[in-house]
């Protein structure tokens, strides 16, 4: 039995430039689309092995056998351990993680950055990094604040850092996180170069009762993200923005040739005919992936990105957006062949954009052993897994508007996005009180769909409308910028979307659909513990954000503060 002291686990991790090859720092030659392609395409299926997660890889790192070993950033507890993705951190419910995090990042970039978008820039140079834990809740000095950045050997700091060791209290339900860089204005470039890891909350107790697949062989982190390489193995992004005359180098969307899980391009997985649990995590800068498993394989959803589903939900297709998760188990026992491919459907930018090619098509392999599992699979999906997950908005103690923009130059290009008409630096609006349940009305006019994330909080969409006379209402919102006043009320009459069954638990990620007025229920308190108040203080400096996590949206301002009150 462990003793019932106050426990914390310490570590400290190191984020750093790894791998060999040439140094991007200065801008290499123009490439063309098609040659990008052409490497992605060159790339043959299935041949590398999915990586273990927790696993470290070396010093070098390959996106595919056939690609040259190139230069990333990574996180490590030393340089010889850093990955992409990044050490998993595994943590216990009830005893605090705490880690102190260290920028050994080089003098220059390795990616193309933006100094014309909202971006820090240290005046010694370096690359500034933060990290935030994405689904953690956590006080607000531990929480990665953009503005919270240190440069290499806290040389430079932003104006909201305090300190180098964060603390995560892990007092919420056991459940799927992931860490990543928060710069402002960086974040984009900074996870494309590779500053991705996970981060599981285990409950002993309940996992127990659970009884899902566990161990290492069985219990898998799939970490899916798509880039584009140049021919020398390095990672590609476009040095020309969509509209330099304004950006010289921003773009809104940021779309990779070729898929990597864990590190791997379109790898591989020998499995046996058995279940499997697999924490799909994506990780992409703007890709959606609409998931399915060929061969008569359904995904059983236990789980999304803050909870457990009441009970379990068997669908045959999952659309993850950026930076969702979706916890869910596969039973290879019931395949009709001795391989399933892990196929995506998603247009992009999703939803109207391109349809995915033979290539964005597939994700991953499972090659799947026949006969019966080594050992009998005793493991089963339990058909109650956690309390209901109904959200309502009874207690709600106030309705907010929150509509997103997407603002155009003279020539139709994207120029920027904003959340309520307002940039990241301009006063805080959003100031719930910490402990209280609110209602958010997003009102999306623009043409993409935006995964919004809200730091702290947990969330869930209960219902989502589509606008009438969408045109009168966005003219009205341009001049008045009110959706009140623009009677939001009155256009929100259209038909009303689905929402799925598996998305229907308390999430850190609500897709939020264009042309529609989607209502959420938001706590700002333990909603999964009967809504008991956060046992820190949730009100203090630097508060918290809440932003688009398509990375080029939120570098270029998609993101507002989000500050808590007593
Ligand atoms: C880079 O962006 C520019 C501007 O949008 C575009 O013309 C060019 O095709 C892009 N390059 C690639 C390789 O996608
Ligand atoms: C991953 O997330 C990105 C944006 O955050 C989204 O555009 C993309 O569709 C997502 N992919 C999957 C497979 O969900
Ligand atoms: C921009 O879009 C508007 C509305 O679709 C159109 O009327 C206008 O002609 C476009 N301008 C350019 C320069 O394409
Ligand atoms: C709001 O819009 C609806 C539908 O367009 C209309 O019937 C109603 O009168 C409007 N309400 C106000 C206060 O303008
Ligand atoms: C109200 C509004 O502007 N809605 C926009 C939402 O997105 C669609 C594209 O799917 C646009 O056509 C609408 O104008
Ligand atoms: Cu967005």
């Amino acid at each position: 039995m462990r003793r019932k002291t106050k426990m914390v686990w310490e570590l400290i991790i190191l984020i750093m430039m790894g791998g060999c090859g040439m140094s991007m720092a200065q801008q290499p030659p123009p490439v063309s689309e098609a040659v990008l392609h052409q490497v992605a395409a060159s790339l043959q299926m299935h041949v590398d092995k999915l990586p273990h997660m927790p696993k470290l890889f070396g010093y070098t790192l390959k996106f595919h056998r056939n690609l040259p070993a190139t230069t990333v950033f990574a996180y490590g507890t030393s340089a010889q351990a850093a990955t992409v993705p990044g050490p998993t951190i595994e943590s216990i419910r009830g005893v605090s993680t705490r880690v102190t995090w260290e920028n050994h990042l080089p003098h220059s970039h390795i990616l193309p950055w933006d100094p014309t978008i909202p971006t820090t820039i240290p005046k010694h140079g370096g690359v500034p990094t933060v990290v935030h834990l994405h689904g953690g809740v956590q006080p607000p000095e531990s929480d990665g604040s953009a503005l919270a950045w240190f440069n290499s050997d806290f040389k430079e700091t932003g104006p909201a850092w305090s300190r180098s060791t964060y603390t995560y209290p892990n007092i919420q339900h056991s459940g799927n996180l992931w860490y990543h860089d928060h710069t402002l204005g960086l974040t984009r470039a900074n996870l494309l170069a590779g500053l991705i890891a996970a981060y599981v909350l285990r409950d002993p107790a309940f996992d127990a009762k659970m009884n899902l697949p566990v161990g290492p062989k069985f219990d898998r982190h799939l970490m899916i993200f798509d880039r584009s390489f140049y021919k020398d193995g390095s990672l590609y992004l476009n040095y020309t923005g969509d509209n330099p005359t304004i950006h010289p180098q921003w773009q809104p969307e940021y779309f990779g040739e070729a898929i990597i899980v864990n590190g791997k391009a379109w790898p591989y997985l020998r499995v046996q005919r058995r279940k499997y649990r697999f924490r799909i995590i994506n990780v992409s800068n703007a890709r959606y992936y609409g998931l399915a498993l060929t061969n008569g394989l359904s995904f059983t959803v236990v789980g999304s990105d803050s909870s457990y589903l009441p009970s379990p939900v068997t669908t045959q297709r999952i659309l993850l957006s950026p930076a969702e998760t979706f916890d869910v188990v596969v039973d290879f026992s019931t395949a009709t062949a001795t391989e399933s491919i892990l196929t995506n459907d998603a247009p992009y930018p999703y939803p109207t954009g391109t349809q995915p090619d033979q290539l964005m098509g597939q994700v991953m392999k499972f090659i799947i052993k026949p006969g019966a599992p080594s050992r009998p699979d005793t493991s089963r999906v339990p058909a109650s897994l956690a309390p209901s997950q109904a959200a309502t908005i009874v207690g709600a103690s106030l309705t907010r508007y929150i509509t997103l923009y997407e603002y155009l130059s003279k020539a139709n290009l994207s120029s920027h996005l904003y959340i309520n008409g307002k940039s990241f630096l301009d006063p805080v609006t959003e100031t719930p009180k910490s402990g209280s349940t609110e209602v958010w009305e997003v009102i999306n006019l623009t043409g993409d769909n935006h995964p919004l994330h809200i730091h702290l909080a947990t969330f869930q969409a209960i219902r989502v409308q589509q606008l009438v006379d969408e045109q009168g209402f966005l003219n009205c919102m341009t001049r008045k910028n009110n959706a009140v006043a623009c009677n939001v009320t009155g256009h929100a009459t259209g038909p009303i979307l689905d929402i799925p069954a598996h998305e229907r638990a308390w999430k850190n990620i609500v897709k939020i659909e264009p042309g529609c007025k989607t209502t959420v229920v938001v706590h700002f308190n333990l909603v999964e513990q009967n809504n008991a108040p956060y046992p820190f203080d949730a009100t203090s400096a630097p508060g918290y954000v809440y932003h688009c996590h398509i990375l080029d949206h939120e570098d270029n301002e998609m993101i507002r503060p989000l500050k808590l009150v007593k």
